[in-house]
């Protein structure tokens, strides 16, 4: 018999309650519970974890704990907490999730090929003005971060006819489209791309990566949509380019804080959509069938769930 297994991090009680049951529902024989109902005795034996978030101290109150899944993708704040530590760490890695991304992405890809953006801005100034047809086949997107999301949306954006290359880490072979890799090529995708979509991880390699030095290398009117982590991305220089006219309009569903507080420039810039953390929300019955099987892996022993590399940050 495996000890209670608790779930917390910082979203509502609601939530929690309600991963609580999904969680109970997909795997009855193990006893999820939130953190709160975790008596002192119980929580000195807990040695895996269901996590959203959590902070240090709540993880501190776990001093046997061995494995902790994530329901969400990024773990740029579990790194930093795990880094010097022996617990692994397993994100969500759920193809609904990647499906949902896709979804996002070909949603904002067409309505700034179709240059929705700029209608919309001229309607405010109740301006006329039909602009020429662009097809998707005219249009390159350049992904940054070929992982799971970055995979399924250059497979969705090219099957609506979009061009795509796409940058990472490491080179790739047999992909249907141009790959860069490293910090060398970076100035290549961004060189050729109309729409720069970003879902790199946040890791202290991409802190920052897209500043007044390398967004010199966009073509002039690029559009930029941030769906990976705000601070991949300048934001002193986003606005600055974007007011200097090098950078035509950015969407953006990430940020350095969030939410994003209300005197924020974001909110009023005249090129910016604001998006409030929505391009991919986790789909509890989907994760929870996840974490569900990586959970039944851990009590097995058999087969371990993949870990993050937490040296790597990602
Ligand atoms: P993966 O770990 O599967 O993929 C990460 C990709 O980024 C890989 O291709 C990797 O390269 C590349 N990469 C990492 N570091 C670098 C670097 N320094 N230079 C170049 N490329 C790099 O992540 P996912 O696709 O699952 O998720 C990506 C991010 O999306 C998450 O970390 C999260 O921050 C964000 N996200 C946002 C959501 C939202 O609603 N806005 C929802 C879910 C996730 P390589 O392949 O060579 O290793
Ligand atoms: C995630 C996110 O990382 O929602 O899952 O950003």
């Amino acid at each position: 018999m495996i000890s209670p297994v608790p779930v917390f991090g910082q979203i509502p009680d609601d939530d929690i309650q309600h991963w609580v049951r999904t969680l109970n529902q997909q795997l009855p024989q193990v006893s999820f519970r939130s953190l709160n109902q975790l008596t002192s005795t119980e929580k000195q034996n807990v040695r895996f974890a269901v996590v959203a978030n959590p902070t240090v101290d709540q993880l501190k109150s776990l001093p046997a704990l061995e494995w902790v899944q994530s329901i969400w993708a990024g773990v740029e704040k579990l790194v930093d907490t795990f880094v010097d530590t022996d617990i692994q760490l397993t994100r969500l890695i759920d193809p609904q999730l990647s499906a949902t991304m896709a979804e996002c992405a070909l949603t904002w890809c067409l309505y700034l090929n179709r240059d929705m953006h700029l209608y919309q801005q001229d309607q405010q100034q109740r301006v006329w003005q039909p602009r020429p047809y662009r097809a998707p086949e005219e249009t390159t997107i350049g992904i940054l971060g070929l992982g799971e999301l970055g995979q399924r949306c250059a497979l969705r954006l090219q099957q609506n006819g979009f061009r795509i290359c796409s940058w990472s880490q490491s080179p790739r072979d047999n992909l249907p489209f141009r790959h860069f890799y490293g910090e060398q090529q970076l100035g290549e995708v961004l060189g050729q791309s109309d729409i720069i979509l970003n879902l790199l991880p946040l890791t202290p390699a991409t802190r920052g990566l897209l500043n007044k030095t390398t967004l010199k290398h966009c073509v002039k009117e690029a559009r930029l949509i941030n769906f990976g982590r705000g601070p991949t991305v300048s934001e002193p220089d986003l606005i600055a380019a974007l007011d200097q006219g090098a950078l035509e309009f950015a969407v953006l569903d990430v940020f350095d804080e969030e939410p994003l507080a209300p005197e924020h420039p974001f909110w009023t810039h005249p090129a910016v959509r604001v998006l409030p953390h929505v391009s991919a929300p986790t789909s509890r019955v989907s994760a929870a069938k996840i974490v569900a099987q990586n959970m039944t892996k851990m009590i097995e022993g058999k087969e371990l769930p993949p870990f993050v590399d937490l040296k790597r940050g990602y």
